[in-house]
């Protein structure tokens, strides 16, 4: 864990750091952009979720738990700072420390949860949303991580992340993992660990590992944009995951086209 006060960047990313990412699914980093770089990233994310066509998420439980806008404004110029932020030399090369694989971008996600009518992001697990085995063959045991940067202060209050450490290493996920406390029931009595930010801070978790969200009980919306890597290895199967997006590949092939750059391009 570093100091508050201290950018994280990937020279100063400890290997305990490193080993603790690996243990427990997930790495608390408080603090990885500047003021600057929050503050024109804040301004493109408002600016798209102002005039960009959203999405819900999972209306069947709440249709007012977040929205946000996938993917189309990174070909936009008029959201230079966000694509940037996708493809950030320090998140990536990060990321990548942490995983130990070379990554691609594979989406990223503005998201806003509003401040006058959220609710909590339930406790879930990626990997039965993704169209690919996730890792088992991997060192690390995951095929994807997603990069989750607060564009806002995220204190408990406003709906910060928690996660249950340990939890990305079990059997392999399938389909109904996506209720995860209904398959691995043992897991909703295990420890949990909140991760309030700092605008500019940042959590980083694997596909795998059980996380939540809780609501925005304040006056502010929170903003935030979620950005998804993928080892760059992986393998288009659509035997596994309930995602249905056309991914532009054909089953068996690497999703190496340029939707998903690799990362290491632009360090
Ligand atoms: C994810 O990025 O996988 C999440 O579950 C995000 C939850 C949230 O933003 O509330």
């Amino acid at each position: 864990m570093s100091n508050p006060a201290e950018l994280t960047t990937p020279d100063n990313l400890t290997d305990e750091a490193i080993a603790a990412f690996r243990a427990n699914g997930f790495a608390h980093i408080p603090k990885v952009l500047t003021g600057e770089e929050v503050a024109e990233c804040l301004r493109d994310a408002k600016d798209w979720l102002a005039r960009g066509e959203k999405m819900a998420w999972d209306k069947s439980v709440d249709e007012s738990v977040v929205d946000g806008t996938v993917m189309e404004w990174v070909e936009s110029p008029q959201s230079a700072a966000l694509r940037r932020l996708a493809l950030h030399p320090r998140v990536t090369a990060i990321a990548e420390k942490l995983t130990g694989v070379k990554l691609r971008m594979f989406r990223s996600e503005i998201v806003r949860k509003p401040n006058d009518k959220s609710s909590v992001t339930p406790p879930h697990i990626d990997a039965p949303y993704w169209p690919w085995k996730s890792g088992a063959d991997r060192g690390w045991q995951g095929a994807s991580l997603t990069a989750w940067v607060a564009l806002t202060d995220v204190p408990v209050e406003r709906g910060c992340m928690s996660f249950i450490p340990g939890s990305h290493i079990g059997p392999e996920p399938t389909p109904d993992d996506w209720d995860i406390f209904s398959t691995r029931p043992e897991l909703a009595w295990n420890p949990r660990v909140t991760a309030p930010l700092r605008a500019g801070g940042m959590t980083f978790h694997h596909e795998r590992v059980v996380h939540m969200a809780g609501a925005n009980l304040t006056d502010t919306d929170r903003i935030s944009l979620g950005t998804v890597y993928i080892d760059a290895d992986t393998i288009f199967d659509p035997s596994y995951g309930t995602a249905e997006e056309d991914l532009g590949v054909q089953p068996g092939q690497r999703l190496d086209i340029d939707r998903y750059p690799l990362v290491a391009d632009h360090q």
